[in-house]
Parts: structure tokens; sequence; C-alpha cells
């Protein structure tokens, strides 16, 4: 089964991986370095199936990213909390305010200055996925040279020019990692650099494939949303290319363990995972840019059971 892939990693990250203390101060195991396939040609996606994944929360997630926002508000409005405690950790540590989290997401949703405040996240993966900044030389030589901002780049239209125009190119890539912008982010990029190819078929048409490489992998939490949404999203370029669906390749870095997820490991490798379940796109939107979470069928998913986890802030 495809995904014993995930539950090998896990297990073998727990067992071999090297225990560091990380930047949240919780603490890993973790293994640098690991792959993972998934084929999408029969309309499966790669949604874990030995713990269940709030897939709708996954994909509001993944239209959020392409609608450039970065504040919170929108995600909390539909009821997606899964980004609400960076900042509320950011209001709480700046203001004294020992807010609830619940107390703290109304008055996100309540209030627009607030929100406009403290929702949001910094230019995080939507900003530079569909806002990238570019700068223009306006004058000064070497180190004094001086740019003003130019048009900002959406890097995801361009994406689906390229894949329709030039096939065979290869250079599909998008990237959230702006070295400029890392330091006035809530976090920098987890999955920060997707690539495309695609493969011709006989009789005309494509086939498209995509890889994600994660710098940073929080396999108990994390995983289950990043693959889903890189697998949805070449299921929607395919869609709006006229592709169809190929592989869904992972690439992970700093793959980990954190400590206080003992149980979620021992719970998930002791089950036996399902048949995944089949994606239907209901329609094909007019542009990438015009999906919503009712374009999207989910056929057979029939998971084990949810497995809570404290996530690391
Ligand atoms: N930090 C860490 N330490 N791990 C992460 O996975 C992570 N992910 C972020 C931001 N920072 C992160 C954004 N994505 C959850 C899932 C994805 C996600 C953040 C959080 C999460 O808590 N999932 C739980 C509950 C989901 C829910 O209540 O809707 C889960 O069991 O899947
Ligand atoms: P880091 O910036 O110190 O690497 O911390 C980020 C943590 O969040 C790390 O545990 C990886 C995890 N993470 C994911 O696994 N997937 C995601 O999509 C995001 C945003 C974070």
């Amino acid at each position: 089964h495809p995904e014993q892939q995930y539950l090998d990693l896990l297990a073998r990250v727990w067992r071999e991986g090297s225990e560091r203390r990380d930047r949240t101060g919780v603490g890993t195991r973790a293994l640098f370095g690991a792959t993972m396939r998934f084929d999408l040609s029969d309309g499966t996606v790669p949604l874990l199936t030995t713990k269940r994944v709030f897939w709708k929360s996954a994909a509001k997630e993944l239209l959020w990213f392409l609608s450039g926002n970065t504040n919170i508000r929108p995600l909390v409005e539909q009821g997606v909390h899964i980004w609400t405690d960076w900042p509320l950790d950011r209001y709480r540590r700046e203001t004294g305010d020992e807010i609830g989290r619940d107390a703290f997401e109304a008055r996100i949703v309540a209030d627009d200055d607030f929100a406009e405040q403290w929702g949001d996240l910094g230019p995080v993966y939507g900003a530079q996925w569909v806002g990238w900044p570019s700068y223009e030389p306006v004058g000064g030589d070497g180190p004094d040279r001086l740019y003003r901002e130019g048009k900002p780049i959406n890097q995801i239209a361009e994406l689906v020019e390229g894949l329709k125009r030039n096939p065979a190119s290869r250079r599909h890539i998008f990237t959230g990692w702006n070295v400029a912008k890392l330091g006035t982010m809530a976090l920098p990029p987890c999955h920060m650099t997707y690539q495309y190819f695609v493969e011709p078929i006989e009789g005309g048409g494509g086939r498209l494939s995509g890889i994600l490489y994660q710098r940073s992998c929080d396999l108990g939490l994390g995983f289950g949303f990043n693959i889903f949404e890189h697998a949805l999203l070449i299921r929607m370029l395919a869609d709006q290319c006229g592709y169809v669906p190929g592989e869904a390749i992972w690439m992970g870095a700093d793959c980990h363990v954190y400590l206080n997820h003992e149980h979620l490991v021992a719970e998930q490798i002791a089950r036996a995972p399902r048949a995944f379940p089949t994606l239907v796109m209901k329609r094909t939107a007019p542009s990438i840019f015009d999906y919503q979470l009712s374009d999207f069928d989910l056929i057979g998913y029939d998971p084990h059971p949810h497995i809570a986890a404290p996530v690391a802030v």
C-alpha cells in the first residue's frame, strides 16, 4: 500500500532519528532526506487513512494560499484553526494579555482593525506564490544601487501559462522561499518549492507530475496536510491545462517527529492502511484562482479515527 511509505518513514524516524532540541523547545527525533511517490493516475489522492485527516481544512488552506491572502481571518471564518496559534502567540507575547484561543479567534472575526493588526502572518506562502515582489533599478551604482518595487509576479499564473505553452520546459517551478522576506514571516515556508513535469502521452496530451521539496516536515501533523495539498494542486493544474494527473513526488529534508507525538506514532503504525479515496473535480473552474471547496468531492474516504496531537509553536 502506498501509505506504507509514510508509515515506514514515521517508524524509522522514531527508531533511528537523532534527538535534537528544536526551535520550539519541544524536541524532535529527525532524519535528513527522504522521498515518497504517489500515483495519481487512477484518480486517487494520498490522504492518510491510518488516521482521519481533515481534508476540507487542507483544501481551504490551499485555496487561501492561491488567493494571496496571508491573514488568518478568512481561515477562521471558515472554521479552520490550523494557523491560529502563531498570531495568538505573538499577541500574547506583545500585549501580555493571556486571552484564550476561542476569544482570540472571535475577535479576529468580529473586529477589522484587530484582524489587520494581529491576524497577519507576514508575507508567507500566498504573498510569494501570487505576489512575489519585484524590483527595478532607479539609480546608484554597485552597493549603492537603489530600487523601487515593480509589478509583483504571479508565479502561479505564470506556471499555468508555461505548462500549457511549453510543456517540455525544465523550469516549471514556483517557490515561497523569498530570502529578502524570511525575517518578516511568522514561519519561513516549510513546503517551499514545487516543480512540474509534463510527460507526453500517446495520441496527444500530457501527464502532469509534481515534486514538492519540503525543507522541514512535522511527520505527525504537517505531512498529512502537505501531501494532500500537493496532490490537489497537481489535479487543479492538470484540470486547467488539459493534462491527466501523473505522480505526486515528495522530498523531505529535515523529517522529524516531535517527542510529544510518541502515542501517535505507536497508534498509527499499528493500524492497517486502507484504500486511498478518489478525488472528483466537479467542474473546470475558469482559472486556477477560481476553485471553491464545493468543486471537490472525495469518494471512499474511510479512515481510522483521528489522533489528536499537540502542535509545537
Ligand atoms: N508547526 C508545527 N510544529 N507543525 C506543523 O505541522 C505546522 N503546520 C503549520 C504551521 N506550523 C506548524 C500549518 N499547517 C495542523 C495541521 C496543519 C498545519 C497546522 C496545524 C494541526 O494542528 N492539525 C491537527 C488538528 C487539525 C484541526 O483541528 O483542524 C490534526 O490533527 O491534523
Ligand atoms: P521550523 O521553521 O523551525 O522548521 O518549524 C516549522 C515546523 O512546522 C516544523 O515542525 C515543520 C512544520 N510544518 C510542516 O510540517 N508543514 C507545514 O506546512 C508547516 C507550515 C510547518
